[in-house]
């Protein structure tokens, strides 16, 4: 469904009073604020077509009613979602989940709402009904080549319907490894994945791009074959220019720094993108900004010194993406509340003096240093954020509106209740 302009008029209209006060708060002592505003109304974030149901556990899936039940209908609820922030006009599919019957009719919908294709997702850590061999002891890293090769196979498939749709990069994540100590020779476990990386990779357009995500543990607990950073910058290096690094934040182990890990990969040129999400123990795909706002921070404020660094344009040079989903929230509120944290981020990174921050450094002022980052993070940027919404054509506040309109009591009324969108 889609919301009438008028209705986001009037909804904008009801709050524009105290927006606009806020907002001139904010401004008075905010030199670059129109910039900042410009550079969030540009910022899209893509949302993973497996977000748009509830999921989130290994144990049950609870429907939470009026969930798409096609490709079409994810495309309608992220169409949707772009409406209400202006800031989510992009989709990041999974294959087979969305295998779209007709490409060229899925296009033409996704342009009819502002939605491009962003990252390919490949899928080798099930296994689907009808499939000749099984993914249970790992895919690219099988001891047995016909199983590899397999492997290899899906992927060219996924990039086959991703060029079909537009996109421009594949997202490979592996659930490659092993359980238990002797289960694998780890070396030839690397090899095997490399070479049939290699494989996809040689397939890979000339335009596109291919991010090697890393995970450090689960399912497999013992050892993950593409397990940190390390690992994945290896492969990205081994393959080629093309090839890059996948930074998903709940991927790591407990405490990492993931801050400095993006500095660095930036640095090398090998930082390919983002999985957004936040998690307390492990990879919960929890809500970004839900469990530590300042991580994220710490994160952003490393993005922005570094592609300014490297000339790089914010929107386009790397891959933003969600990969969040649960069972207690609705998932589209959720995914509002997930856009909504990436740019309140982004926005206060944006507000860091960075030639206060670099004299700070170069005169070893800790607490100098400290004081401009925390500046920044405790400054509330939610007025730049709305303003940029409302510039572009977007609701002061989404949630709000989304509510009143009863988005998802009509959702279920077209749907129905027991719907459950493809996914985890
Ligand atoms: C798995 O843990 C990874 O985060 C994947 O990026 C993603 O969740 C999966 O590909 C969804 O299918
Ligand atoms: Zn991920
Ligand atoms: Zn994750
Ligand atoms: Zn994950």
């Amino acid at each position: 469904m889609q919301l009438e302009k008028y209705k986001i008029d009037q909804h904008n209209e009801t709050l524009s009073a105290a927006h606009k006060r806020k907002f001139a708060a904010l401004t008075a002592d905010l030199p670059h604020a129109e910039t900042i505003v410009k550079k969030l109304a540009d910022f899209q974030v893509a949302i993973p077509s497996w977000a748009l149901g509830t999921g989130g556990t290994r144990f049950a899936r609870f429907a939470g009613g009026g969930e798409p039940r096609s490709l079409e209908e994810k495309i309608e609820d992220i169409g949707l979602l772009h409406q209400l922030n202006r800031s989510s006009g992009a989709i990041s599919l999974h294959i087979p989940w969305d295998i779209p019957k007709n490409g060229a009719a899925i296009k033409a919908l996704a342009a009819q709402h502002g939605i491009r294709f962003d990252a390919m997702n490949s899928n080798t850590f099930q296994d689907q009904p009808g499939q000749k061999l099984s993914y249970k002891f790992g895919s690219m890293q099988h001891v047995d080549k016909a199983v590899r090769r397999q492997a290899v196979e899906h992927n060219l498939e996924v990039i086959e319907h991703g060029v079909a749709l537009g996109s421009q990069s594949l997202t490979v994540w592996l659930s490659d490894g092993s359980c238990f100590p002797g289960q694998l020779n780890f070396r030839k476990a690397f090899q095997n994945t490399l070479e049939s990386l290699q494989e996809v990779y040689a397939a890979l357009p000339a335009t596109w791009k291919m991010f090697v995500e890393y995970k450090a543990f689960e399912p497999n607990f013992y050892s993950t074959t593409v397990g940190d950073w390390g690992q994945s910058l290896l492969y990205a290096t081994k393959l080629g220019p093309k090839a890059y690094t996948l930074v998903d934040l709940g991927h790591h182990l407990p405490n990492a720094n993931i801050e400095q890990i993006v500095a660095l990969l930036l640095m090398e040129g090998k930082l390919g993108g983002f999985h957004f999400n936040d998690s307390k123990y492990g990879d919960d795909d929890l809500t970004v900004g839900s469990i530590k706002p300042y991580q994220l921070f710490l994160i952003f404020n490393e993005l922005v010194e570094g592609m300014d660094a490297r000339g790089m344009d914010h929107t386009t040079d790397l891959g933003w993406m969600i990969d969040a989903s649960h069972n207690v929230k609705d998932p589209l509120e959720d995914l509002l509340q997930s856009v909504e944290a990436i740019l309140i981020t982004y926005a206060q990174a944006l507000l860091v003096d960075r030639a206060a921050l670099q004299s700070a450094q170069q005169n070893n002022d800790v607490v100098r240093a400290q004081e401009i980052l925390q500046n920044a993070f405790r400054t509330d940027v939610r007025p730049l954020v709305a303003e940029a919404r409302l510039r572009t054509g977007g609701a002061l506040d989404p949630i709000q509106l989304f509510r009143d309109q009863q988005v998802r009591e009509q959702l279920v009324k077209q749907r129905g209740l027991k719907t459950i969108a493809t996914g985890l």
